[in-house]
């Protein structure tokens, strides 16, 4: 680039372009230089050649915060089948409800725009796992939307309910479940929090209000995140035998033959008898067939010849 008849300025900020050792530092320097670039028609070519650099350069800048976003969020956190994402105004204490809800241990701090990065933890719900979602706060740069346009439920979390609406903007384009999660309810009297709930009732949302310093909330916000996804849980036995501690997930509406044909293919020819236990028997221990509906915390034993 012929620098030698442009303006002090110009030579400057060439001189600083030349040795910025940032994409970010050179773009500035760029802006400058066309900036002080004279715009008659003698610069013409000059002008159009640090236009095209300039494009170059944010092709570069771009692709480089894609590639990032991509390995933060994509690759390294695999959506569960059941999956909730915490998104919400910095401090409103989305971390805080990670680490509660979860097995995660993220930063947590005063300090605005404390995360940087979508981190996962796992909620252990009866058994039942289900994977929690914390990333940068709205208005934080690394803010990722494809997030929160990929999941099932959003977790909005809000410390008043002017926030709410303000969240919802950045939902127009989710089709997730959502639930109000009113946090720091702790910095309320008993007279405010029944004021906030009222409100919050008028408008007909599914919130909590919740503490993550007190514990406030807390269980009945596991069992709203659980319920969002309305799985069924049953607990298969063996004759004889305790039924097993960990729950099998299926859709409401499903059928023994479900039940059968998730544990293996195979089962299903084999099986002589079936005995329930729980909300969908009439009396404990009843014989159904493979066609019987299931419920939410039935127990299932199975006899295979
Ligand atoms: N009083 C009170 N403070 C809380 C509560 N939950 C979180 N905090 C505090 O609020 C501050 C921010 O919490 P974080 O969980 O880091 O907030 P965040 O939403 O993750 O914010 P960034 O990641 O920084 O954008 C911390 O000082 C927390 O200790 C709560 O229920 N009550
Ligand atoms: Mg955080």
């Amino acid at each position: 680039m012929a620098s030698t008849n442009q303006s002090p300025f110009y030579k400057k900020a060439e001189e600083n372009f030349l040795k910025a050792e940032t994409d970010e530092d050179r773009l500035y320097w760029l802006d400058e230089m066309i900036k002080e670039c004279p715009k008659h028609k003698s610069s013409e070519k000059m002008l159009s050649n640090l236009k095209t650099r300039r494009i170059k350069l944010m092709e570069k800048i771009d692709r480089i915060k894609k590639s990032k976003k991509s390995s933060a969020s994509k690759d390294s956190i695999k959506k569960s089948d059941m999956q909730a994402v915490l998104i919400g105004f910095t401090n409103s204490g989305k971390s805080s409800l990670l680490k509660t809800l979860t097995n995660s241990t993220p930063i947590v701090s005063p300090v605005p725009f404390t995360t940087q990065h979508p981190i996962q933890g796992m909620l252990n719900y009866e058994g039942v796992q289900i994977q929690i979602i914390d990333q940068a706060s709205l208005k934080n740069e690394n803010f990722d939307i494809g997030i929160v346009n990929n999941t099932d439920l959003l977790l909005i979390v809000v410390t008043s309910a002017e926030e709410i609406q303000e969240v919802l903007k950045f939902t127009e384009r989710s089709r997730a479940k959502k639930i109000i999660v009113f946090n720091k309810s702790d910095l309320h009297n008993e007279a405010e929090k029944r004021k906030i709930s009222a409100n919050l009732n008028s408008k007909k949302y599914n919130y909590i209000l919740t503490s993550t310093l007190t514990g406030e909330g807390i269980k009945e916000l596991k069992e709203k995140i659980f319920n969002s996804f309305e799985r069924v849980r049953i607990y298969l036995k063996e004759p004889g035998k305790e039924p097993s501690k960990i729950p099998m997930i299926l859709k409401p509406g499903s059928t023994i033959k479900d039940v059968v044909e998730k544990i293996s293919k195979q089962m299903l020819s084999t099986i002589s008898e079936i005995h329930i236990w729980g909300p969908s028997s009439k009396f404990p221990n009843q014989k159904v067939g493979l066609n019987h509906l299931i419920k939410d915390k039935d127990i299932i034993e199975l006899k295979t010849r």
